[in-house]
Formats: C-alpha cells, sequence, structure tokens
C-alpha cells in the first residue's frame, strides 16, 4: 500500500484522529506549525515524534489574520454551521485563503511520490487539490470535511460560492461524516452547477471531470482510548469526582469553547431544569469543561462572557455553602484524565446547535462501566445522532435549542432504571468500537486506492 500523506489545518477532534491514522499507516503530515513568522523562504520544518512525521511551515501574521482567523474561522466556520448571523464576508479574507492554500501546494509539492496517496482535510484546505492539478499533480487525491455541508439555501450567500465547489471537484473523493450532508452537497452540485450527479454511487460528473462523494463516519481510536482508562492518572481522576460530588449525580459536559457546541443553551436548560424541579438541585452537579479556542476571534470571546455570565446567574441563585449547582473548567486535560472524569458521571450531556460528528459523545460512552453506565444525552443535530440515536434505543435526543427538552431528558436521565441504561449502552457500544478511527482511515484509503467508479 502506498503511504499516505495527510494534510490539516486544525486541532481538536481532528488533530487526534489524523495522528491515530498516521501512526499505524505511515506517511507525512503536512500542515501550519501554528507559528507565526514573516519568513517567507518556504522552509518546512520536518520532525518525528511519537511514530507520526509531520512536515509544517510557519504562516505570517497578515496569513493568520486573513486565512485562519479570517476566511476559515469567520466565514466558512459559521457558515458551515448554520450561523449566517455570525458569517463575515471579506474580499481580502478570502484573497488570504486562496493565496495562503497556493503556499501550502507550493511548499508540500516536492514531499509528494509518484505512488503516494494524498489525503486533505478540512476547511481550511478545500482548494488545495485544485492547486496541486494546477501544477500538474497526478497522484490520486482526496478531500475529507470534518464538519457539516450546509444546505444549498445557506451556502449560497457564501460569494463565489461556485468558485469555491468548483475546485473541490478536482479531488478523485471527497468524504462527509453522514448522509445528510452528503445529500446537501450532491444537491448544490445538481442544482447550481448542472453536474450530472448519480445518486446511488455518489458520482459526481462534470466538464470532463469525475470525482465520488460519500459519507465515511469518523470514529474515536478504540484501543488507544481503552488503554488510557486503564492508567493510575484516569483512576485518580475518576476518583477526584467521586469524591467531591460524593452522593450526588455527576453530570459532565466537554466542549471545545464554540459558539457550535451549545453551550449557553445547554446552561439555559439545565437552568430550567433546577425551576422545574428544585427539590433536585441537591442531587445534580453538572461540571462544563471547555478550554477556550481560537481566541482571536470576536465571536469567541462573545461566547465565552456569555457562558461565564450564564453560569455565574445559576451558581448565584442555586448555591448553598456546601454546594455549588455547576462547576465551570476553563481549561483542557489528557485523554486518560477525561475517560476518568467520563467514566465517574451517571450523565453525559453532548448538545450542539450543530455538528459536524462529535467525538466526545462516543468517548463518553466508551468511557462507561459495561455493568452500570451512565446515559448519554444528545443533540438531533450532531453528526454522531445518525449512528447513536433512536427514540428508545442508544443516546436520548434532543433538540438542544429547546431549554424544556433538555429538562426533561435531564430528568428522564436522572431516573432511568438499570436495565435501561444497560440496553441503551450496549445499543450504542458496538458502533463506537468496531466503527474506530482506524475502520475510517482504512475505508477512505482503500477507496481512494481503488478508485472505483471514478
Ligand atoms: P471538534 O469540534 O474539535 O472536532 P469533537 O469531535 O468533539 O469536536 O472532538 C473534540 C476532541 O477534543 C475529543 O477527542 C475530545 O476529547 C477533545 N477535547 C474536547 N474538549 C477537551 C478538553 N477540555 N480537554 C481535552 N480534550 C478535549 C471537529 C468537528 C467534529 C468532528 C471532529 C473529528 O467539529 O464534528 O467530530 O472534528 O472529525
Amino acid at each position: 500500500m502506498p503511504k499516505a500523506r495527510g494534510a490539516a489545518g486544525a486541532q481538536g477532534g481532528l488533530a487526534g484522529a489524523l495522528n491515530s491514522a498516521l501512526k499505524d499507516r505511515g506517511g507525512v503530515w503536512f500542515g501550519w506549525s501554528g507559528q507565526e513568522s514573516e519568513d517567507r523562504t518556504g522552509n518546512i520544518n520536518m520532525q518525528r515524534a511519537d511514530g507520526v512525521t509531520t512536515a509544517t511551515i510557519d504562516l505570517s501574521a497578515r496569513d493568520i489574520d486573513e486565512y485562519y482567523n479570517g476566511y476559515a474561522n469567520s466565514t466558512l466556520w459559521p457558515l458551515f454551521h448554520y450561523r449566517l448571523d455570525l458569517t463575515e464576508y471579506e474580499r481580502e479574507t478570502g484573497k488570504g485563503y486562496e493565496r495562503v492554500n497556493e503556499r501550502f501546494a507550493e511548499c508540500v509539492q516536492p514531499l509528494i511520490e509518484e505512488d503516494d496517496l494524498v489525503w486533505v482535510h478540512d476547511y481550511h484546505l478545500l482548494p488545495l487539490g485544485d492547486r496541486l492539478r494546477r501544477r500538474g499533480l497526478k497522484n490520486r487525491i482526496g478531500f475529507f470535511l470534518h464538519i457539516p455541508w450546509p444546505p444549498t439555501r445557506l451556502f449560497v450567500s457564501l460569494p463565489y460560492h461556485e468558485r469555491l465547489v468548483r475546485t473541490m471537484l478536482d479531488y478523485d473523493l471527497v468524504g462527509f461524516q453522514n448522509n445528510e450532508w452528503l445529500e446537501s452537497f450532491l444537491h448544490y452540485c445538481r442544482k447550481e452547477l448542472g453536474a450530472q450527479v448519480d445518486e446511488a454511487t455518489g458520482i459526481i460528473r462534470f466538464e470532463g471531470r469525475s470525482v465520488r462523494a460519500k459519507a465515511y463516519p469518523i470514529g474515536i481510536d478504540w484501543d488507544h482510548f481503552q488503554g488510557q482508562g486503564k492508567t493510575p492518572e484516569a483512576d485518580q481522576a475518576a476518583q477526584r469526582l467521586v469524591n467531591s460530588t460524593r452522593e450526588r449525580t455527576a453530570m459532565i459536559g466537554v466542549d471545545r469553547l464554540d459558539y457550535s457546541k451549545g453551550l449557553p443553551e445547554r446552561i439555559d436548560g439545565i437552568g430550567r431544569f433546577f425551576d422545574q424541579h428544585p427539590e433536585r438541585v441537591r442531587d445534580l452537579v453538572y461540571i462544563q469543561i471547555a478550554p477556550p479556542s481560537r481566541e482571536d476571534v470576536e465571536s469567541y470571546q462573545q461566547i465565552r462572557a456569555l457562558l461565564e455570565q450564564k453560569t455565574g446567574q445559576i451558581n448565584g441563585a442555586r448555591s448553598e455553602v456546601d454546594l455549588v449547582p455547576i462547576r465551570y473548567v476553563n481549561r483542557g486535560y489528557s485523554h486518560a484524565e477525561l475517560y476518568g472524569f467520563f467514566h465517574a458521571s451517571k450523565i453525559g450531556l453532548v448538545t450542539p446547535l450543530r455538528d459536524g460528528m462529535n467525538l466526545v459523545a462516543k468517548e463518553y460512552v466508551a468511557a462507561q462501566d459495561p455493568d452500570d453506565p451512565g446515559v448519554l444525552i444528545l443533540s438531533r443535530f450532531a453528526g454522531a445522532a445518525q449512528q447513536l440515536g433512536c427514540d428508545e434505543k442508544g443516546a436520548v435526543l434532543v433538540n438542544p435549542y429547546s431549554p424544556d427538552d433538555l429538562s426533561h431528558a435531564i430528568l428522564k436521565a436522572l431516573d432511568m432504571p438499570l436495565a435501561e441504561r444497560k440496553g441503551r449502552y450496549e445499543a450504542m457500544i458496538a458502533t463506537i468500537r468496531h466503527d474506530n478511527v482506524q475502520a475510517w482511515t482504512e475505508e477512505f484509503c482503500a477507496d481512494l486506492a481503488d478508485g472505483a467508479g471514478t
């Protein structure tokens, strides 16, 4: 099997998933170093750590401003998460996005050997395949989008939307997290580009080119995560939580601090639960772990302030000398510690307003005790709901915009009998174990190498 070469531009769920993939298959991970420098000599920093070779370049302050904070995170991210109200449309940042993709293509091209597969990841790099083709690259190139693809009606609000999608048709294979995002993409190609789309195979024919689009739901690194659960660090974390919550039920949320994760709406739901069931306030402690992200983008500063305000209001109204109902922790933890926290929490609250997949939902279930599992409350708008949600089995699905729905789900989870908890856990765990990140990588790379149909 040829080596896979990845190009990635984000942290969080994506970074963890790709690390696992490259450890298993070999290859080179190319992307932005996360560092700023004005040096435009094209120097590539090659490093090998923990079985993975990375090749990174720095970006200038202007590139970071226009490309990363600008077009990627103030235009594409909000738009793809259906947040037109937060989407900025600036010509200059659009140009910066194209300029940086061109630069990435220029830098990565010499690293690519003849039989390499090239796998490009996420919304930061949508036009990279096109830029590589223009430079004469003939390798098979695949692209995977980790976030949702919005409905055509929303997507057409993006100036030059057609130009952006045309660049995506230079890939051989385009992957999405689930069928909903895939269908939206196919709909756009048919309706706006007039492309010929075969719904059954996902093959899109357009101006003599042929590209296949398909859903590949990403999974967690099951073995690695279970290994983390066996460490003393995980044990200590679980013990810390149990000791500090005592007889109360711990309910946990772990998210990057991002408006797509529905954090203020979640706090409203918890507030509604306390309002509707004041006699249960002493039964529950909610732990929200939310490390800051993208702090240079204004909408992220606003969401943080709002979350702090809402948490403060509820704690102000509901705390007693020996009870603080919401613990809000503004930092990250290791996967071992997270495993411990998940294991010790009888309710996992994962309620994004929109999410490509959401790996925290899968990690929460993976960390449960099969003999006494906790309950996953999951937004119906997370990509993961297609695999894990069902009215009577699996996760308890909620509408994250509705405080009443959240309140009702919390009550249901708190009082759920063991037999039902076990039934729901069993409905989810096999999928989470088998459809793991290794299976995801294998399937994508096999389809890319095979090129069936295109
Ligand atoms: P993210 O938006 O980052 O990922 P998610 O899928 O939940 O969201 O992944 C988050 C990862 O970061 C998980 O592995 C989690 O354990 C870790 N993490 C979160 N909060 C943490 C904390 N406080 N401390 C330490 N670790 C923390 C994007 C898309 C998702 C998609 C993934 C993968 O937005 O929809 O599932 O990529 O494709």
